[in-house]
């Protein structure tokens, strides 16, 4: 089964209008714009270690997500995940002390920015390492739990993965309440996905009899109406595929963008921050500012903890 959700159009300038968030709603995609636009300027500055890739663009998936997902639930989360962290926390200093390795850290400060594990909220930078993880703790929920699921969060480029297929197979064969939350951002690192991906993820998840659901619009109540009766099928054992066409905003990782200006250009008219900002301007002002100058305070703060002291002997 495929279903598409096709966006509002405002019926003067033929445009798709975001419909007006809940305040809440808001903030937190404020917060992870404005957490990952900070992290960015850290790294670019030499304040930070390791590597990072932001959700920059991304940011309305895990938000419209949010209230479909409870605690018994367990998120499992990829590379590119500080938007699913923060949209199940909205802990941006446990986050930040986590990537700088400053006290405060939600792992101790060893895991960074790709690989968090907090109560039922696991991530890793492997790709397709999670998927057959988290069908495997589906099958656990669905024995033990019934009425909770797992919800794993992969790009369109792990589709070319292996583990990717044993995993669909498994969660179509035992009916697992699996939720696979693709974010085809249409690129994997530098390679697009029209030149690495044959069919489609539509096509894949028929394959195996496992329902999909095409997300193309950017409109958090809009994706959350048409979610929520499929997430609750999930629940009872019907695994989903829920694909959003996405745009990554920023380079893959940082300062490695080879799109071509067009491609860029396109990612930067779709994104819901210009969009919103457009068409609820009181609303976006009252909380841009404050939610950029909470970030800018978290920031300061956790610089100016000490390293986080984590020992294996601890
Ligand atoms: C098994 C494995 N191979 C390669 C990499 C290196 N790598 C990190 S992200 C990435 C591209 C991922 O593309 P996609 O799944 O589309 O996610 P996106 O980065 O677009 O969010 C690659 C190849 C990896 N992390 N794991
Ligand atoms: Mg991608």
């Amino acid at each position: 089964m495929t279903e598409t959700l096709a966006p509002a159009l405002d019926p003067d300038t033929g445009r798709p209008r975001l419909s007006r968030l809940a305040d809440d709603d808001l903030e937190l995609l404020l917060l992870i714009r404005h957490f990952e636009l900070k992290l960015l300027q850290l790294y670019g500055r030499g304040e930070l270690n390791g590597t990072t890739h932001t959700c920059l663009g991304q940011e309305y998936v895990p938000v419209a997500l949010r209230p479909l997902l409870g605690a018994a639930d367990f998120v499992f989360s990829n590379h590119r995940g500080h938007g699913h962290y923060l949209a199940r926390f909205g802990d941006a200093p446990g986050l930040l002390a986590e990537i700088m390795g400053r006290e405060g850290a939600v792992c101790g400060g060893v895991g960074g920015s790709q690989h968090i594990h907090r109560d039922r909220y696991l991530s890793t930078g492997v790709q397709g390492e999670s998927l057959p993880v988290a069908a495997g703790v589906a099958m656990h929920l669905r024995r033990t739990e019934p009425g909770a699921l797992a919800c794993v969060y992969i790009g369109d480029g792990t589709w070319g993965e292996g583990a990717v297929y044993e995993a669909l197979n498994l969660a179509a064969l035992w009916r697992l309440p699996l939720l696979i939350v693709v974010e085809n951002n249409g690129i994997a690192q530098s390679t697009p996905t029209a030149a690495q991906m044959a069919g489609t993820v539509a096509g894949r998840a028929a394959a195996f009899g496992v329902d999909h659901h095409l997300v193309v619009s950017g409109d958090v109540n809009e994706i959350r109406t048409g979610l929520e009766p499929l997430v609750a099928r999930v629940r009872e054992g019907r695994p989903l595929v829920a694909e959003f066409v996405t745009h990554r905003l920023g380079p893959h990782s940082k300062g490695d963008d080879t799109r071509p200006p067009e491609v860029i250009r396109a990612a930067e008219e779709n994104d819901w921050y210009a969009r919103y900002a457009q068409d609820h301007p009181e609303h976006f002002h009252r909380f841009d500012g404050p939610v950029r100058a909470l970030v800018e305070g978290v920031a300061d703060d956790v610089a100016a903890r000490p390293p986080s002291r984590w020992s294996p002997c601890a």
